[in-house]
């Protein structure tokens, strides 16, 4: 390694960042340079480049102060951030600068950018929207902070044993986390348990537990501009180090237990997105959440204002999903018993600042939590839940005098079910605007789940159809695309997506059309790289690439994806003379560590992978790839690869989508079903340029009705009967032939609850068409250059223009 002072190359810039990162390693990490590891290099570097958008940020936070705007506060229990060395230096403009000065130092960016844990602090869609979202604040220069909790533990890493998920812990904090500033006096008290004192009409929250939550910044950069913003995390401290009492006694063990019973708040993420739990701690960790953060709120409000009689006027929160939703009962608890607010004054707050985001209407997902329970842990809450309840619903009984069952159906309390709160309701109640990710499901959200709230509240319910951020999901996943790009429409596109327009016209041109096909092998070949490495097997760059990564549900379906590739196992294995265009399944993506059938179709995913790798027929013709824990950072690495993105969840089960979207972006072409965002997608793209197979969700609703009888198509198609017969039969786990009977059982015997089969033959018919278009490349590329072109409606900064008119009034800061 070069001496850290020896200056090769002297730019301005890149003699300061040298310098810095030289400080930083033996100033702040105590390092001597000619010892120090490649950990603490990046330490030194991420430091280094903290320090370039520090000025950026103090700059950002005095304007807004100065300038007194309305800002969101947006809540989520969930952060997917992923890596943040690299955005950073998009953001500022400083990679080739850093490169350069880690060249000198004879170390090379790129691995230390590789070597960056990525912080999994969120389970799936909506952990990374809510990281999109932060992007696209930023970068348009809008007044918002992220509030979540800095878990220890994020997302259990996952590996392959045997076919089978193992899950370990992930502690992402095991180098430190170079990019957060701990706030030690940025502290509040959060109380559990306890009971509460009337004394008259006053209510006191009495013999509680307290944690103490203490905050963690972590600067957002915006693109391209002075702009940022602050995502702030809360970890639990325990309110005393240790119990004094037991120690003095000498029970050292027993006195610090309550130590870490406090602090087991913050320690892990619930790694579960499938159902819910009903859980204490999970409860426990969402009102540590929503209670450190609206006192945050308030106080830095009274900073602001010296008075709580503008409080609507300046903030908006916002509920990322129902898990934050405490924050309601919160505010009017702090309103009220704190700051001596009337009932109804505290209420015309809540109602005036709160908006909030469903993101399923899978029922399983949706929270409640006991009565009981709640009452336990936040008895003065739960009394403020009864009150709002009641007056909500003396209003609805006033404006529904003669509809009988409504009441007991949009009562907050369900009585029907053990005495459970409804979260959702509670949200929608308390909430000005309520929306839902797509057309589609905000549409189902109003017929369906919120059918009844949607006529008593006829404008609170909208639609804001989700994106992504174009910085991190083209310009920094796909470098030789966005080469591409910027050399025919130049580089604006990452800030106004809908510039990729531009390229339509180049469609035609023989040579862009070649660029892009290069850059997309370009991508094919890192990834099969990454293959090789990582799982010992060898794909062709050339062959098609048919993905399907994200969390693995029933809904999702990858069982019927599996079900069309060991079709095509069958075909190849009847004719192995016939020529064929070879294809690479893969598949990534994590289960509920409780979630059997999820496991379950993991482990068929990679018997089936077994047989068909290993099988000399298959050679060149079809190969099948299980990635091991899927991550943001490998999303970024397997999605500019992708030829073909599988969107097949069954119509109406997929609240939107946003991987979808990202696949298109960088030039996959989608077989989809008329499901989630892919509805509009296909509107953008157009029919001819997408597979759109399967029942829409109105036929899935006949089917669900008039009776639907899986085993009759099983036994009519006998494609499909093979590929049954050979998964029940044991052909791919001859070691345990009935392995799979259930999985069988649960398609053809027992109702076929996600309507496989009804899509089995559109969707394998689907596929013949996919071949045949790929038998074309020239054409192939034409099509995926109209996918680019037409992806700009589904940038991250689109959605986040229409929340900030539509939802939060907030407007830009000046810099
Ligand atoms: C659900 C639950 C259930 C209770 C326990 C904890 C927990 C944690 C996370 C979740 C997430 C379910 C909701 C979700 O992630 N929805 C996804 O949101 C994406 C962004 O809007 C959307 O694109 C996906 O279609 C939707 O499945």
């Amino acid at each position: 390694m070069n001496s850290p002072f020896i200056y090769n190359s002297p730019t301005l810039s890149v003699d300061a960042l040298k310098h810095s990162i030289a400080y930083k390693l033996m100033f702040s990490i105590g390092k001597d340079p000619s010892i120090a590891n490649k950990h603490e290099w990046l330490n030194a570097t991420l430091l280094a480049v903290r320090d370039r958008m520090v000025e950026r940020w103090l700059r950002s936070n005095r304007a807004q102060l100065s300038q007194d705007v309305r800002q969101v506060y947006y809540l989520s229990m969930e952060f997917l951030l992923g890596r943040t060395l690299s955005n950073a230096l998009l953001a500022m403009g400083l990679y080739d600068d850093l490169k350069q000065a880690l060249d000198d130092m004879g170390l090379d960016l790129d691995e230390l950018i590789e070597e960056e844990n990525d912080p999994g602090l969120g389970n799936g869609g909506l952990g990374r929207l809510a990281a999109c979202f932060l992007d696209s604040l930023a970068t348009m220069a809008l007044p918002g902070r992220g509030y979540g909790i800095r878990y220890e533990y994020g997302m259990f890493a996952q590996k392959i044993v045997n076919g089978q998920q193992a899950e370990s812990p992930d502690y992402w904090l095991e180098y430190g986390n170079a990019w957060e500033f701990p706030r030690h006096s940025t502290r509040y008290t959060v109380r559990f348990g306890g009971r509460v004192q009337q004394e008259g009409s006053k209510a006191r929250w009495v013999e509680t537990e307290e944690i103490i939550a203490s905050a963690c910044d972590q600067i957002i950069p915006g693109y391209d501009t002075d702009a940022t913003n602050t995502l702030r995390l809360w970890g639990a401290q325990a309110s005393s180090e240790i119990n004094l009492g037991k120690f003095n006694q000498g029970d050292y063990f027993a006195a610090v237990e309550d130590k870490n019973h406090s602090e087991n708040v913050s320690r892990v993420l619930y790694p579960d997105d499938s159902t819910y739990s009903g859980r204490e701690l999970r409860l426990r960790q969402e009102y540590f959440l929503v209670s450190a953060t609206v006192q945050d709120i308030l106080s830095r409000h009274w900073m602001m204002h010296n008075t709580y009689d503008n409080l609507a006027d300046k903030f908006a929160i916002h509920l990322n999903d129902t898990h934050p939703v405490l924050a309601i009962p919160e505010l009017m608890r702090l309103l009220i018993d704190e700051h001596k607010f009337k009932w109804l004054d505290a209420w015309q707050v809540v109602t005036s600042v709160f908006s909030y985001t469903n993101h399923t209407l899978m029922q399983e997902a949706l929270e409640t939590w006991p009565v009981e329970m709640l009452g336990k842990i936040l008895p003065r809450h739960l009394q403020l839940i009864f009150e709002i309840n009641e007056h909500f619903l003396e209003e609805v009984q006033k404006k529904f005098p003669k509809d009988n069952g409504l009441l007991s159906r949009v009562s907050i309390i369900d009585e029907t079910n053990g005495r459970r709160v409804r979260m959702a309701w509670l949200a929608v109640v308390a909430s000005h605007k309520v929306n839902g990710v797509s057309e589609l499901h905000s549409d189902l959200m109003v017929h369906s789940l919120f059918a009844d709230f949607a006529r008593i509240y006829t404008d609170r319910f909208c639609n804001k159809t989700n994106g992504v951020t174009p910085r991190r999901w083209l310009a920094l996943a796909n470098p030789s695309l966005s080469k591409v790009l910027d050399d025919a429409i130049g580089k604006n596109w990452r800030t106004n997506l809908s510039q990729l327009e531009d390229i339509k016209p180049q469609a035609d041109f023989p040579a862009f059309v070649q660029k892009v096909r290069k850059a997309k092998l370009a991508n094919k070949q890192r990834l099969a790289e990454y293959v090789a490495e990582h799982l010992d097997v060898v794909i062709d760059p050339e062959a098609l690439f048919d993905v399907q990564i994200k969390r693995i549900h029933e809904y999702k379906r990858q069982l019927l994806n599996l079900l069309h590739i060991i079709t095509l196992y069958n075909r190849i294995k009847d004719e192995p003379k016939v020529k064929r265009v070879p294809r690479v399944a893969i598949f990534a993506g994590k289960a509920a560590s409780a979630y059997y059938m999820a496991k379950h179709i993991i482990n068929l995913i990679n018997d089936v992978a077994a047989v068909i790798n290993h099988d000399p027929d298959m050679h060149d013709k079809l190969k099948v790839v299980f990635i091991p824990n899927y991550s943001v950072s490998l999303a970024q690495v397997i999605i500019p690869a992708a030829d073909l993105s599988e969107q097949i969840s069954l119509a109406g089960t997929e609240a939107s989508g946003t991987s979808n979207m990202k696949f298109a972006l960088n030039g996959a072409l989608t077989i989809g079903t008329l499901d989630g965002a892919n509805v509009e997608m296909l509107e953008h793209i157009g029919e001819e340029n997408m597979f759109i197979f399967g029942n829409t969700t109105e036929q899935v609703e006949a089917l669900r009705k008039n009776g639907y009888n899986p085993r009759e198509i099983y036994e009519k198609d006998e494609e499909l009967r093979r590929v049954l017969t050979q998964i029940a039969t044991g052909v791919f786990s001859p070691n345990d032939p009935r392995r799979y009977g259930d999985l069988f059982d649960s398609l053809v015997n027992f109702g076929d609850h996600w309507q496989l089969l009804a899509d089995y033959r559109s969707y394998v018919d689907t596929h013949d068409r996919v071949d045949e278009l790929y038998r074309n490349p020239d054409e192939w590329a034409r099509r995926s250059i109209i996918n680019i072109a037409n992806m700009g409606n589904f940038s991250s900064d689109r959605t986040i223009q229409e929340y900030a008119d539509d939802i939060w009034d907030i407007k830009p800061i000046r810099l």
